[in-house]
């Protein structure tokens, strides 16, 4: 990717849980291989990210926004670059707003144009797709989904998109990718339909390079209905817990991880789970991590970082979004805890819906 003065500036958006902090940091890495400096940019409505863990824990410089998604905190989304800039001066910034999130191209990508142009090269705006959530919001393939306004959010984040991202195309076979990627051309604008496998490292050097070039760049942004993306944002219902938790004897934290995972599950079996993320970080000094992922109800639940040792204790983070309401998630979740045998020590329990989105700017063209 050329950089001149200007910083790149890359949104790679998507739904909650189709891959975008795993690709943020493959793309992070790809970056610096190519002697460019890095800075990261995460979002939440609320403290306590898994994501900002994660990310942290690959050493990239990384700033949070919490308290609201970057179209409506688009002043704190220029501190947070400036606020990278003052110890890295990173040549490309990667944000990752919140996977609920859309009319990032009116609100943010249009804004940051025109209004800090000279010190930003928008990149397209990349929207990931998880293949298994699309082939059943696109009616290729049955089981459970969201409600009609969850949907609309899904659907406007595809239209928005400069460049649809296929993501995990290591779950699908080759027809299946081909099917998904004619639905989607049918279906959406996109200058760009790729295909890539972010955990595998697959395909993402032509990401970049698409990223590097302005032929994909619209000049118009989808109309949005506030009302109904309103009121789909706050059909999905928001728990954020931090905690420590103790155990009396070494246990192993990945059995730990997968049984509250397991036992929220049950608790949730009649909601569909959009994300549920935690991660769990030693007393044990030695820069280890547990990281577990469920991206469906009737997903598995995935270690995509296993502890290398056993633990007898840690710093707990658990994110999880699903269509429910948030005093069930928070209860089912809390049950789910306890059962795991463990002393736990509260740091901070949040749940909610989210409220109605008010961009700081909403620039239909540019
Ligand atoms: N099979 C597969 N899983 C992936 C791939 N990329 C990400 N994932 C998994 O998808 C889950 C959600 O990923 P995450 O990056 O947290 O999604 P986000 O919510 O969009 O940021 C995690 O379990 C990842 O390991 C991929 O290329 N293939
Ligand atoms: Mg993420």
């Amino acid at each position: 990717m050329q950089v001149g003065t200007r910083s790149s500036y890359l949104m790679i958006g998507g739904f909650l849980g189709a891959g975008k902090t795993t690709a943020i940091l493959k793309l992070a890495r790809h970056l610096t291989s190519r002697g460019l400096r890095v800075g990261l940019i995460t979002n939440d409505q609320s403290i306590g990210l898994v994501d900002t863990a994660v990310l942290r824990n690959d050493a990239f410089p990384v700033e949070e926004i919490t308290g609201g998604c970057f179209c409506c905190r688009f002043n704190s989304l220029v501190e947070a670059s400036e606020k990278l800039s003052e110890n890295t001066r990173p040549d490309v910034f990667i944000a990752e707003p919140v996977g609920s999130c859309t009319d990032l191209i009116a609100a943010v990508s249009f804004p940051l144009r025109k209004i800090y142009g000279d010190q930003f090269r928008v990149s397209p705006l990349s929207v990931l797709v998880d293949p298994i959530r699309a082939e059943r919001l696109l009616g290729l393939a049955d089981g459970n989904s969201f409600s009609p306004k969850v949907r609309y959010i899904y659907g406007k984040q595809l239209e928005e998109a400069e460049l649809i991202v296929i993501n995990k195309c290591d779950l699908l076979s080759p027809e299946r990718q081909d099917r998904l990627e004619a639905a989607l051309r049918r279906s959406y604008s996109a200058r760009g339909v790729l295909r890539v496998s972010a955990r595998n490292d697959v395909g993402m050097d032509e990401w970049l390079d698409r990223l590097a070039s302005d032929e994909a760049l619209a000049d118009s942004a989808p109309e949005m209905d506030y009302e109904v993306y309103a009121d789909g944002e706050s059909l999905l219902g928001w728990l954020n817990v931090s905690m420590f938790l103790r155990a009396s004897t070494e246990v192993d934290g990945n059995e730990l991880l997968r049984g509250i995972a397991e036992r929220t599950r049950q608790a949730l079996s009649s909601v569909e789970i959009a994300h549920l993320k935690m991660t769990l970080i030693p007393d044990e000094d030695g820069g280890d991590i547990g990281v577990l992922n469920l991206v469906r109800s009737d997903g598995t639940a995935e270690l995509s970082h296993a502890l290398n040792a056993p633990i007898t204790g840690g710093e707990f983070l658990l994110n999880l979004r699903a269509e429910a309401d948030p005093e069930f998630l928070r209860q089912s979740v809390l049950d789910a805890i306890r059962g795991c045998g463990c002393e736990a020590e509260i740091r901070h329990v949040e749940h909610f819906r989210p409220g109605k989105p008010q961009p700081t700017y909403r620039m239909a063209h540019i």
